[in-house]
């Protein structure tokens, strides 16, 4: 059976008696060692921390497990332990009512930044003061990597790769590491094949029953068979699901975390598998059970359905289940969706998705702002903003290895918004000597200073600083222009590569691949400016500020601002108001904003570009768009990283 065949096919029982070989043949095996993504044998995990940030507080203070805890910011709250989920208290409510369904609950306020503090601190006061606070992600961050850190030690040096994929997940590739253990474990799988052929087929593997454990095993449907006998796939999945067991055991006894996950072939297997029974439990997907799991499922809850694609895809074919979605045939997905979306989307409902697991994902910039209410009205408050914004930069540059030369950002910017206009400056950072807080925090003063120079600029409403164009050691990196690319993903817009291969279309939705397929800047920003004229498409830029105060790198809205559009806990972007997964997502799309502005800059614009404050009807793009709850996907969000922090 060629490799690129479905993997849930791979495994079918053959029915009927006396079957001698495995599905499996020698190469793909030895794929596995390799990490192959067209290795049908593979196995991914996905990692995902319950209730993380309510789990960091109380592990923290010390707190019962059965206790119920929610992360308040401001009046709202943004993670429920499971003990407090009983009461029916979710991200939705607000403090006041989360108190009334449980009189009990401890409301943990998230850490902050006090104006004009050099470190942030868990504030008893902070809901109050809301204006001269600014959220704090710190103390998550660093358990972050230090789950990280335990889950990289947990599994041998040489035959790992793990993506961090959020602030609270990973994913795992196991391949390699089973494929060692298979041989260890099975002998006879070190024997060359026979007449040498690596195409021949495997023997069968010496088991007819597997020990799961604890393990939530997906039920197959109809037409397979349990009673059929385990093939290598099984074997593989099952040598997965112990290791992961063994690293949850391991995160549980050293870090006191409770965490769930996913084991199946790939990454969107998995992450589905992590979702499904939390939480502390792990599900497995096995192949032969992958088809039965996803098509009882909506197809909304896949990556990059849950948003814009996923509406466009409900309203075209009137479904939201994958079994309706089962029966249309590829060239109706292709005609109405695109050739490349429409391949993307056949293969995911099949459960087919051969993107790999990338240990390398790196940030291209960071950023950290505040929007005031009431506006700040001098120099010396503006100042104090500044030294805040680089101490959160630079302990997220420390990350970076910034002190050990690892990475360093080339650029500073920093926006300032008065009356309805923003105005922005900035700067390379000296290279040379190794970059330290000093440093970032002068530069930073020193833009202020040249923006204030140029006219009136008190009351403030909103100051956003950020570093970008980060360069590593060893190779350079993509930079700014690498950061840029994704802007065209942000677009969404409608131009599809038509030369794509049904396997190079499975690995992400098409709009993603475009990054590398046209690595360059030019393309992605045609010639359009976006101040004015221009068919909105790129147009990112004026959208209107409520003029509510948020922490923009945390993102959720405050009480005030979430009545008139979003949910509390989606994260808001302060400049067009789009809807964004979580905080990561939203500083990525921040972070976009102002790669954006430098392009603009570099373009020609003025150094100090005003802007107007809100874009004439119609031209917001695709990012302006706010709906009520957070784009989970679709076309439109493919571009924010899912890892734009280094997890470790
Ligand atoms: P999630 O993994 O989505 O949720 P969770 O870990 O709280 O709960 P679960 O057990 O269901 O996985 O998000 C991870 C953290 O990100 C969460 O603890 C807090 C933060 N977050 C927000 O601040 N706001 C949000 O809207 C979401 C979705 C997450
Ligand atoms: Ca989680
Ligand atoms: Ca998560």
């Amino acid at each position: 059976m060629p490799s690129s065949s479905p993997p849930y096919q791979m495994s079918s029982p053959v029915h009927g008696t006396g079957r001698q070989k495995s599905h499996f043949t020698y190469r793909q095996l030895s794929l596995l060692a390799s990490y192959s993504t067209s290795s049908a044998l593979r196995v991914i995990a996905h990692i995902d921390l319950d209730a993380f940030y309510a789990q960091c507080e109380m592990v923290r203070l010390g707190i019962a497990e059965d206790q119920p805890l929610a992360v308040r910011q401001w009046e709202g709250l943004i993670a429920i332990n499971y003990p407090a989920r009983k009461f029916d208290i979710s991200r939705h409510c607000t403090v006041t009512d989360a108190k009334k369904l449980c009189p009990n609950l401890i409301a943990q306020h998230v850490a902050t930044w006090k104006e004009g503090d050099e470190k942030w601190a868990y504030h008893n006061d902070a809901p109050s003061h809301i204006g001269t606070h600014k959220v704090s992600l710190d103390p998550y961050r660093l358990q972050s990597r230090r789950i990280l850190a335990l889950i990289k030690e947990c599994l041998p040096q040489n035959l790992q790769k793990v993506e961090k994929a959020s602030i609270d997940e990973v994913f795992v590739d196991l391949s390699a590491q089973i494929h060692s253990i298979l041989l260890e474990r099975f002998p006879e799988l070190t024997n060359p094949p026979p007449y040498d052929d690596p195409t021949e087929k495997l023997p069968l593997p010496p088991v007819t029953a597997l020990d799961w454990q604890a393990d939530a095993l997906v039920d197959l449907d109809d037409t397979e068979a349990e009673a059929d006998d385990p093939d290598w796939d099984d074997v593989a999945i099952l040598i997965g699901s112990e290791i992961v067991r063994d690293v949850r055991a391991e995160i549980r006894r050293q870090l006191h975390y409770t965490c769930s996950a996913g084991i199946a072939s790939n990454k969107m297997l998995s992450k589905l598998g992590s979702a499904y029974k939390k939480p502390n439990q792990q599900t497995v997907i096995r192949n032969r059970a992958a088809q039965h799991f996803l098509s009882d499922m909506k197809f909304t809850k896949i990556r990059n359905l849950g948003g814009k694609l996923g509406d466009q895809v409900t309203s075209t074919f009137g479904t939201e289940t994958i079994k309706d979605l089962l029966l249309v045939p590829v060239e109706q997905l292709k005609s109405k969706l695109g050739d490349d979306t429409g391949v993307w989307l056949y293969n995911t409902i099949r459960g087919i998705d051969s993107s790999e697991v990338n240990s390398r994902t790196q940030i291209k910039s960071m950023l950290s702002a505040k929007s005031f209410r009431p506006s700040i009205n001098n120099l010396d408050q503006a100042i104090k903003w500044l030294r805040i914004f680089t101490a959160d930069i630079f302990s997220r540059l420390l990350e970076e290895g910034v002190l050990e030369n690892k990475r360093r950002p080339k650029t500073m910017n920093l926006h300032h918004r008065h009356g309805g206009q923003t105005r922005s400056r900035s700067s390379g950072i000296p290279m040379g000597k190794t970059l330290d807080e000093r440093t970032l925090f002068d530069l930073a003063k020193h833009l202020l200073n040249q923006i204030i120079l140029e006219g009136r600029v008190w009351p403030c409403a909103n100051l956003s600083l950020a570093v970008a164009g980060f360069e590593d050691g060893v190779t350079g990196n993509m930079g700014i222009g690498g950061f840029l690319l994704k802007g065209d993903e942000a677009r969404g817009s409608k131009t599809t590569p038509r030369e794509s291969s049904m396997e190079s279309s499975a690995n992400e939705p098409p709009e993603k691949k475009r990054r590398t397929d046209n690595p360059s800047i030019q393309r992605f920003f045609p010639k359009r400016e976006t101040s004015s004229g221009g068919d909105g498409e790129g147009d990112l830029d004026g959208s209107e500020d409520t003029g509510h105060p948020r922490d923009d790198t945390s993102g959720r809205p405050t009480t005030d601002s979430r009545s008139q559009q979003t949910p509390i806990t989606d994260y808001m972007c302060s400049r067009c108001n789009a809807g964004l997964e979580d905080a990561e997502a939203l500083q990525s799309h921040l972070d976009w904003h102002f790669a954006k502005d430098l392009q603009d800059e570099e373009r020609g614009k003025p150094a100090f570009a005003s802007k107007p404050a809100s874009a004439p009807r119609g031209q917001k793009s695709t990012c302006a768009s706010s709906s009520k709850k957070p784009s989970r996907g679709g076309s439109s969000k493919l571009e924010y990283g899912q890892s734009k922090l280094k997890f470790g």
